[in-house]
């Protein structure tokens, strides 16, 4: 996959995308990223960037015409950058987005190219919205003072879900919500560590029952943290009988 990063700020994302996998996906090819500075695109002596608002209000706003122009720079076929066909996504990371979750993270894997918007000040121009950008992200209920974060946000959950960036095949299926549950707990060496001991199936060898704990620890888990996630969650006839089996125990204890 290509991803194109738009930002004011592209210093930003060296150190977090020069390390681990990341750094890894980068080298062996299955991940590869470019950053423009949109302040590169901007034209005029002083090269700006951004104005105040019509009708007044705090804050600056990002002006259309650089954006305009380093997305556009973009669709010129060159050697090095293939050409962005009209699939590309063009996506701009701000509060008023969709929700990031693993589902769109995984609907996002599915393109070879991304062009990532980072949003900066009191916002873009409107006219970036209608007419440019193909889609909008938030990675939170919260503010951030730029798009940054959030681009390597989405670089990364969507980076992992490349075949071969992570070690093992399919090691993304298991994760926390892949399934739409939460993990159940890991242990590593020592078995025994001041006094707390790693739980006995996950050492008797016996796979089926060890698969099964996983399980259990996974529902039990999702249900005293994240009840909600049930809402939509892929579940069969044993774990609903198991989800009985904590309802049972939450009514004992009240
Ligand atoms: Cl994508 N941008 C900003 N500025 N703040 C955010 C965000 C994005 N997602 C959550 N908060």
């Amino acid at each position: 996959m290509r991803v194109d990063i738009l930002s004011l700020f592209p210093e930003m994302f060296s150190a977090y995308l020069n390390a681990s996998i990341l750094h890894r996906a980068l080298e062996s090819g299955f991940l590869q990223i470019k950053v423009h500075n949109i302040r590169d695109f901007a034209t005029g002596k002083h090269h700006i960037t951004d104005e105040p608002p019509y009708g007044g209000g705090g804050g600056m706003i990002l002006k259309p015409e650089p954006i305009f122009a380093a997305v556009e720079s973009l669709r010129v076929q060159t050697p090095d950058m293939g050409q962005v066909g009209a699939q590309t996504p063009v996506i701009l990371l701000t509060p008023q987005g969709r929700l990031l979750n693993q589902a769109v993270a995984r609907e996002l894997a599915g393109h070879d190219r991304l062009i990532l918007l980072c949003g900066r000040y009191e916002g873009v121009d409107e006219r970036v919205r209608q007419h440019l950008v193909t889609d909008e992200i938030s990675i939170g209920d919260y503010v951030l003072t730029g798009g940054e974060l959030a681009a390597l946000v989405v670089v990364d959950v969507v980076a992992r879900l490349i075949p071969g960036v992570l070690g093992a095949e399919g090691a993304a299926d298991g994760d926390s919500h892949a399934q739409g549950l939460l993990e159940g707990p890991h242990y590593t060496r020592p078995e025994t560590f001041r006094g707390w001991t790693v739980p006995e199936v996950l050492r008797s060898g016996h796979a089926a029952k060890i698969l099964r704990w996983r399980r259990e620890q996974a529902l039990r888990r999702t249900w005293e943290r994240r009840p909600e996630l049930f809402l939509s969650a892929d579940l069969d006839e044993e774990d609903r009988q198991f989800l009985r089996v904590l309802a049972e125990e939450q009514v004992r204890r009240t």
